[in-house]
């Protein structure tokens, strides 16, 4: 047997210890927090569990039904929301869920109700599960006053009001990235241990980058100021060289990818979407949140995307976000169209 160290590293700053170190930074904390964020971690290692056996289980394949925005559901995605509706419902710390799987918010019954209303995701990227690309759970996290009485409202604000933010990727290995209003940090699933570990201390972003990450089959339809941006992307007349495109099609893939290398991904708008495809409350903002925490910005083509006010729970925007340098290039061109 192995007594050596580094046999039983449990020293290793797992993502339980992380929350409760920032935890006790706060006198006044009584641990919420924590325990919500622990019900989210058990959603993220049961969906994990599942996509990996997806396979096995024969989980792959249509459920038979057609989710609020008229797609096909796959199986998964019905599983993965009913865990996380679970989880957090359990967690007794949750008054208000948005999910995207659901066409009307859920309201917490009285006595499991806390402070805190979570939107989510709970599986992107589904048309990617049959080939076994990288899929992810995304999760926003807003603190409401008073949790005694929730309304619609309380999950209409803008992403600036958000209390944490974050991601989990199902692929090669299991990632969870966090932010808890204080910078970013990334987790990989120890499978042998079932434990986050951090393994990303304190991302930040690349302030420009050389890859952008754009549907580019939807070029036709789009805005002057997006089809200018990505032909300087490509033939750029400043003598620097030309980006790589890089496009999974699975937002958690596609922002992890731009959060570590650094560059933009955008979804804009175009003349079939005005609005863009992704959603704000669980997509737009989370994502928005995490770059902003890392040094990045988001940008909606009008305005600083964590300053936009939804006014539906499944409403769409376009979205811009990386790199510092490039989202402000894409800003300076919406400037320069609203001045024609
Ligand atoms: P989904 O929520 O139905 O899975 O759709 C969201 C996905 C994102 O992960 C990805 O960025 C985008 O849709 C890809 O859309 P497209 O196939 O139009 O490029
Ligand atoms: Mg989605």
């Amino acid at each position: 047997m192995d007594h050596s160290a580094d046999a039983y590293r449990t020293d290793l700053m797992t993502i339980t210890r992380f929350v409760l170190n920032e935890q006790s930074k706060h006198a006044e904390s009584r641990g919420d927090f924590t325990i919500l964020l622990s019900h989210i971690v058990l959603g993220c290692k049961f969906v994990c569990s599942a996509v990996n056996k997806a396979g096995l289980a024969k989980l792959i394949g249509l459920a038979g039904e057609t989710n609020v925005q008229g797609e096909e559901q796959k199986k998964l995605d019905v599983l993965s929301n009913e865990v996380f509706v679970k989880a957090l419902v359990s967690s007794g710390r949750t008054c208000i869920l948005v999910s995207e799987e659901d066409e009307l918010a859920i309201v917490v019954e009285p006595s499991k109700r806390g402070k805190y209303c979570v939107v989510f995701d709970p599986l992107d990227g589904s048309s990617n599960i049959d080939c076994g690309v990288s899929i992810g759970t995304i999760f926003g996290i807003y603190m409401i006053k008073d949790h005694s009485e929730p309304k619609l409202e309380d999950a209409l604000q803008p992403g600036k009001n958000m209390v944490a933010a974050g991601y989990c990727m199902y692929g090669s290995s299991c990632t969870l990235v966090l932010s808890t209003g204080s910078g970013v940090n990334g987790f990989t699933l120890d499978p042998s241990l079932g434990e986050f570990i951090l393994t990303h201390p304190e991302i930040k972003i690349p302030k420009k980058g050389k890859i952008y990450s754009v549907n580019e089959g939807n070029a036709r339809n789009w805005d002057a100021p997006t089809a200018k941006y990505v032909e300087k992307c490509k033939f750029p007349k400043d003598g620097s060289s030309a980006k790589s495109l890089r496009y999974i099609g699975s937002m958690v893939a596609d922002v992890h990818r731009t959060l570590l290398y650094g560059g933009i991904f955008l979804y804009p708008a175009d003349k079939k979407s005005p609005n863009g495809k992704l959603r704000v409350l669980y997509e737009v903002f989370p994502m928005s949140f995490l770059m902003e925490q890392a040094g990045g910005q988001a940008f909606t083509g009008k305005e600083r995307a964590l300053d936009l006010v939804p006014k539906k729970i499944h409403e769409r925007s376009p979205i811009f976000l990386g790199s510092y340098d490039d989202v402000e290039e894409v800003k300076a061109l919406y400037a320069e169209e609203q001045k024609a």
